[in-house]
């Protein structure tokens, strides 16, 4: 048990009873057709079962008592078309008893197999088992942002899966890849970085992203690169008459894009196209020839076009404004309507950069014309990389069921504008920046690929609650004990806003290095970044009235919620507005309390984490249990210097020791009042945040 098989682990189901059930129904696996993705779904069905029911399921050719059969359009066609290419339904019927797995497309007939074999791995009943579900969003893709040595940016599980100076030769781990992502159904992957190497697109390179494409052609997902703006002229240095510019109206950049993705479709005639980040971070893109985005990112669509390619184009921007939470909208609002049918804006959550707690990005509401992806992240780059538990689908669930208030009533919510339901559009969904890589758990901790799991079922499902996801990810992963599962459920509901608590809470946002690792903090470093904090108190004022105008970028309703003190929820208080350290809460305490409070009670959170998983020794197996175990440890020492240096930093600006009941404030040579009263605890351990950020 190292963590390898993922939510794919089928082991022999351990309900005595429940197996002895599953064994009398099932014998055989019969697969309808003879295509590839097809087939996957049979040889996929037959190892899961032989191994849930701990005998060989051989695929046979022909349909007797207890088949689990598989193919298009086996069930009613009419029902099977309702539900699209890649919805599917599964059904138990008689004479001869059996299963069937059936879609109106090879794709969902994969994804209707995955889901039969979950329904085992959870030992639910069959007769149970009759389901018809399909995606809500078109679109559902991971980012990978992985470079040619094969380092991985923000990424904390080892090295890039991929061995792209070996390929066309293929490793056995590219079909487990493809299997986790079809699992649980992500249909598109753009396998390398949007700080992209032009490379990437070098002729020499294309055979290897070609088999590449092969093995996840068979798993129905279609594999992208992400492609420099400049590449035009980094692959032509060489020649006689080498290109000089990237500009977009540019005939001669044109044409060489053109004869591109024309050499791309000869050998990946199912390419989905190419993610770009351009003028954003140093990197190059159509600003710098006086063009726009949308007409950078047309050029680029109109030519993928033909072979049913997509363009997506990130709306991350943040250079040039005194408030980096403004700029994209800034930018993109005015250009909606401009993209063309084939090219999507994929947007952060958040106006800033993935923090724990940011605003919904205000672009949601302001591009009914544009077609978005959002863009939400998986490896946990601000949220403690692979040491601090922080399972983000309670956090995603508050964006997505975010109302924007831009149609009429609270309508459409986030989730809304990315599955389509808002405004019609197909070329919509999610992409999520992976947290894959080639350690051998795949996460960098057995716990983190909860996240990559998440993301993929919000995707499918946007609706299912963050309590129905974590539970079918703890079975799946870990079986069905009762007490195990409702451990580890009440410690990953709770993780995301722990974390929060103790390290960025009233969305505070920033407080980490910016240029850094984004790991330890760092609060002194995003000062009028991300904070405006002094002695008298913190926040960043960015309502329109006095401060930088961001929250008018938002609907009437979160316009008046956001600009006003007293509405504004406690949660983004510090990212809307700037507030005296007394300022008091809706909780009623002070603003320097909650900091301080709420970074010891996360603190003592993680402890009791700790405590919790080590009591389910003996439950889970050893390895897991152990390597869990030890993650929790680090995280407990990580959280404690979270702890100590943001109160350290509060403490030394504010000079209030505790406005708590019994209140104390100390007069420290700066010259401020001196009340008696009856110090708490905290004192004690201010004294030991101090000497923990000296040493
Ligand atoms: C930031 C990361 C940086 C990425 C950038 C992006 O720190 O590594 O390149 O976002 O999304 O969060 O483009």
């Amino acid at each position: 048990e190292d963590g390898y098989d993922l939510w794919l682990r089928h082991r022999l189901v351990a309900d005595r009873s429940m197996l002895a059930h599953y064994r009398a129904a099932i014998d055989h696996v019969v697969v309808l057709g003879n295509h590839p993705v097809l087939r996957s779904a049979g040889e996929e069905l037959a190892r899961g079962l032989s191994g849930l029911l701990g005998r060989a399921i051989p695929v046979r050719n022909e349909v007797g008592k207890g088949a689990v059969v598989v193919g298009v359009n086996v069930l009613s066609p009419e029902s099977l078309a309702r539900l699209g290419p890649e919805g599917f339904m599964v059904k138990r019927l008689d004479g001869p008893e059996r299963v069937v797995i059936s879609s109106a497309g090879e794709q969902g007939a994969l994804y209707g197999a995955f889901r039969f074999l979950q329904h085992l791995q959870r030992q639910l009943p069959l007769n149970q088992v009759d389901m018809a579900d399909r995606p809500a969003s078109p679109l559902r893709m991971i980012n990978h942002w992985d470079n040619l040595n094969r380092s991985v940016e923000r990424g904390y599980a080892g090295k890039s899966i991929f061995v792209w100076d070996e390929l066309p030769e293929l490793r056995e781990r590219y079909v487990d890849y493809a299997r986790v992502l079809a699992s649980v159904g992500i249909n598109h992957t753009v396998v390398n970085n949007v700080n992209a190497s032009a490379e990437f697109l070098r002729s020499e390179r294309l055979p290897g992203l070609a088999a590449l494409a092969g093995v996840l052609r068979s798993w129905g997902v279609r594999l992208w690169v992400s492609a420099n703006y400049a590449s035009p002229i980094t692959l032509t240095k060489d020649q006689a008459d080498p290109i000089t510019v990237a500009d977009p109206l540019d005939p001669r950049v044109q044409q060489w894009w053109q004869d591109k993705i024309e050499e791309i479709y000869r050998i990946i005639p199912d390419f989905g196209g190419f993610l770009v980040k351009a003028n954003s971070e140093g990197q190059p893109g159509p600003l710098d020839y006086g063009r726009t985005h949308a007409e950078g990112a047309n050029m680029l669509a109109d030519r993928l076009a033909p072979h049913d390619g997509r363009l997506v184009w990130r709306s991350f921007v943040h250079e040039g404004f005194d408030d980096w939470a403004e700029h994209q909208y800034r930018v993109f609002h005015p250009l909606d309507g401009q993209f063309h049918e084939n090219a999507v804006v994929q947007t952060k959550n958040g106006p800033i950069d993935f923090q724990v707690r940011e605003p919904v990005n205000p672009l949601f509401g302001g591009l009914p014309r544009t077609n978005q992806l959002i863009e939400l992240q998986v490896t946990q780059e601000y949220t403690g990389h692979s040491t601090h538990l922080c399972y983000l689908v309670p956090e995603w669930k508050t964006i997505l069921d975010f109302p924007t208030y831009t149609g009429t009533g609270s309508w459409p919510t986030v989730s809304d504008v990315v599955t389509g339901a808002a405004y019609g559009q197909e070329n919509v969904g999610f992409a999520g920046v992976g947290n894959l890589g080639d350690d051998r758990d795949w996460t960098g901790y057995q716990l983190g690929a909860a996240n990559l799991h998440g993301f993929a079922r919000l995707a499918w499902d946007p609706t299912a609650t963050a309590d129905e996801v974590v539970t079918e990810w703890i079975e799946l992963t870990f079986g069905c004990d009762r007490r195990v599962g409702s451990v580890l459920k009440a410690i990953m509901l709770q993780s995301w806003q722990v974390y929060e608590s103790y390290t960025s809470p009233l969305g505070m946002g920033y407080l980490t290095y910016p240029l850094g690792a984004h790991f330890a903090p760092a609060p002194t470093t995003t000062q009028n970044l991300s904070h405006h904090t002094t002695a008298e108190g913190t926040g960043f004022d960015r309502t329109e009235a006095t401060g930088s105008g961001y929250t008018g970028l938002y609907a009437q309703h979160w316009q008046d919620v956001y600009g006003s003190l007293e509405r504004c929820p406690d949660e983004l208080l510090l990212f809307m507005h700037w507030v005296p350290y007394t300022h008091q809460l809706h909780s009623g305490k002070t603003v320097i309390q909650h900091i301080y409070d709420s970074h010891f009670d996360g603190y003592e959170r993680v402890l009791e984490f700790q405590r919790a998983w080590s009591r389910l020794k003996g439950q889970v197996d050893a390895s897991r249990h152990g390597d869990i175990a030890a993650t929790f440890d680090d995280h407990v020492v990580e959280a404690e210097r979270w702890r100590d240096t943001i109160v350290a930093y509060f403490f030394g600006w504010s000079r209030i020791l505790s406005t708590g009941p019994g209140w104390l404030q100390l007069a420290f040579p700066s010259g401020r009042l001196l009340f008696g009263g009856v110090p708490n605890s905290l004192d004690l351990e201010i004294t030991n945040a101090n000497s923990a950020e000296q040493s």
